[in-house]
């Protein structure tokens, strides 16, 4: 196993002290939802993967297993490359679904954040898979996709429906970085949240035990360890709603009382009114026609379409549109 290593922890915290700065100052308050993915954060992450309402992780997995053979189907020397790798367990699926009796040359390259994550998860994965070749890269895949390694076949993969917590700038950058990234026989494979009715959606993201509602205050306490702040979570209320014009999902936390916050790093006091919100996530749902508008701006072509029975989420395989040469 090999790591290389693009974030600095430099880096890292100005861009966190802006972002943070500019989001408790501005007129609707937000924190973006990267900043949930603490240690604490992430564990409450793969909590709210088992709740019964929580359909997207269950759902894409299963679509997964389906689809893993006709992904795999003749890709036997090339990188994986899997953008947000986390724990690493969709990444068996693909590898599961290979024919044994197939020679491989695959190299997998785990993107994440978390150099700690990353390297727990492949130690894991040569348990199981001991002739594998990894290549680590504690990246953001936001900012550094050019750095992917350019020279063999591969496929990217984008699972878990990530890409709808981008805003819309975010994401159209995002496409034609990847279409860049692919080359002439790239594929990227992309989990993707779909429209359906709203109490399925929001019973999602407002569960009954109240997992989501820790998981979205906890993202407070992350202000205040790295910033020196005093937020109080119990003063705040888990806010969760289908925006239908907007198509997504909305996460607020909405203030019980009068709030007086300091928030020392930044020599900064926040007020907040009774009933006033901090927006801390969007979680765009989309359908057919869009995603291949999408694609289409990009320069990205949909192949494939994977989806369940009831059309509650998709992974959907795109290529990059590249002129025709004479050789190949
Ligand atoms: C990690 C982006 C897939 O938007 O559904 C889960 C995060 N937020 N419950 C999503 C999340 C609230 C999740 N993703």
């Amino acid at each position: 196993m090999e790591v290389v290593n693009y974030c600095s922890r430099e880096e890292y915290c100005d861009d966190f002290r802006r972002n943070i700065l500019r989001g408790l100052t501005a007129p609707q308050k937000y924190i973006e939802s990267k900043y949930f993915y603490d240690a604490r954060g992430s564990g409450l992450f793969e909590e709210i993967c088992r709740l019964p309402e929580y359909y997207p992780t269950r759902t894409e997995i299963s679509i997964l297993r389906r689809a893993a053979p006709t992904i795999m189907k003749g890709f036997s020397a090339g990188d994986l490359v899997e953008l947000g790798a986390g724990a690493g367990r969709k990444i068996r699926i693909l590898l599961d679904s290979i024919e044994e009796r197939v020679q491989t040359d695959l190299r997998y390259i785990p993107v994440d954040v978390s150099e700690k994550t990353l390297i727990e998860a492949s130690r894991d994965l040569l348990l199981h898979y001991p002739g594998l070749r990894i290549l680590g890269m504690v990246a953001d895949f936001t900012r550094h996709l050019e750095e992917i390694p350019a020279e063999r076949e591969k496929i990217l993969l984008f699972l878990g429906g990530t890409v709808g917590n981008f805003r819309e700038e975010e994401r159209k950058r995002f496409f034609r970085q990847v279409a860049r990234v692919l080359g002439r026989k790239g594929r990227f494979l992309l989990g993707l949240d779909l429209i359906k009715p709203r109490e399925t959606l929001e019973r999602a993201y407002d569960d009954s035990r109240g997992v989501t509602s820790d998981f979205n205050k906890n993202v407070l306490a992350v202000v205040n360890r790295r910033l020196q702040g005093n937020f109080r979570p119990a003063d705040f209320r888990h806010l969760a709603f289908f925006n239908e014009e907007k198509k997504r999902i909305e996460m607020h936390l909405r203030a019980r009382r009068r709030i007086e916050v300091e928030v020392k790093a930044l020599n900064l006091r926040v007020s907040m009114a009774p009933g006033e919100t901090i927006h801390t996530e969007i979680s765009r749902k989309f359908d057919r026609e869009e995603v291949y508008k999408m694609a289409f701006e990009a320069g990205l072509t949909v192949t494939r379409w994977f989806s369940d029975p009831r059309e509650w989420f998709a992974i959907v395989e795109m290529r990059a549109e590249n002129e025709e040469v004479c050789f190949s």
